[in-house]
């Protein structure tokens, strides 16, 4: 499809074979790309392992993106065997689950500062480690969600963080483009994963998505995976601080 022969791609968020991460992943290494991964705990170990043997990579390691030294070290680890870096895939979130499906007001402090951390401020952190690796023609891409743009009831704190999400990809394609790196986002139609068992109402909002969408179904991994590898690619080379809708083209509709 695109030939990424060689090209270095860092994958951050793969938690199990349903995350978003899994499937751009498995379509970057289909295309030749190699890949390094990182999880960000010990519990996720024993679920990534096979995961990084299925898509034969030995560059498997952790990092708790709040933390700078496991960032730091990431970074080292990865400059040991690549001199560059290609592509970044930021697919990671997170919220207190006492913060979300709760009246938006009731939002706590610790919540909202932890989802902004985890799932706004990372997306610099991990651009700013990565910097020396970053060369020309780089392209880093994050995951985002519609309720930045409108009010999901269930989706609280998050769609705050989303918002802050996508504003960021717009100041950091501005930031990082006189060194010619790229910065874009995908928003994605709800798909099943861990991360969204915690948000309610999936199973609704996908029941009105086949009905209401205009492709009149839902998402699939790989059509989030084959817009991520046209964003990554050069094929989007002129394409920076952009977000692109793979939601069947729900967000169009007014009701
Ligand atoms: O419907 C969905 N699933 C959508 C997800 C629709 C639109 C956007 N997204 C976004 C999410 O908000 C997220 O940014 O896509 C991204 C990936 O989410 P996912 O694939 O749905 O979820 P999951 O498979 O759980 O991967 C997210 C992972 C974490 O999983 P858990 O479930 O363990 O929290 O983010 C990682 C972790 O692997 N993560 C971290 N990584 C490093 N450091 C950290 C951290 N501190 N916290 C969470």
């Amino acid at each position: 499809m695109i030939d990424m022969k060689g090209k270095k791609a860092l994958v951050l968020g793969i938690a199990n074979k349903h995350s978003i991460a899994y499937g751009i992943a498995k379509a970057l290494k289909e295309q030749g790309a190699d890949l390094a991964l990182s999880y960000v705990g010990a519990p996720i170990l024993k679920r990534i392992k096979p995961i990084a043997e299925e898509l034969e990579t030995d560059m498997l390691f952790e990092c708790d993106v709040t933390k700078e030294n496991d960032l730091k070290h990431l970074m080292g680890e990865i400059s040991k065997q690549w001199e560059q870096i290609d592509y970044i895939v930021h697919s990671i979130a997170f919220a207190p689950r006492s913060d979300l499906n709760i009246p938006f007001h009731e939002t706590s402090r610790h919540g909202f500062l932890t989802a902004m951390d985890i799932s706004v401020y990372s997306l610099l952190a991990v651009i700013r480690a990565a910097q020396s690796l970053l060369v020309p023609g780089s392209s880093v891409i994050t995951l985002t969600y519609y309720g930045a743009q409108k009010v999901v009831p269930s989706y609280g704190v998050m769609g705050i963080a989303k918002a802050a999400l996508e504003a960021s990809v717009r100041y950091l394609a501005h930031s990082m483009g006189e060194k010619g790196v790229r910065v874009n986002a995908i928003s994605a139609g709800p798909m099943k994963t861990l991360s969204s068992s915690a948000i309610g109402g999936i199973s609704q909002a996908q029941r009105r998505i086949e009905k209401g969408a205009p492709l009149a179904r839902n998402i699939e991994q790989e059509d989030i995976a084959k817009t991520a590898l046209y964003l990554l690619s050069d094929l989007a080379s002129g394409v920076t601080g952009d977000l692109i809708f793979v939601d069947a083209g729900m967000s169009v509709m007014a009701y």
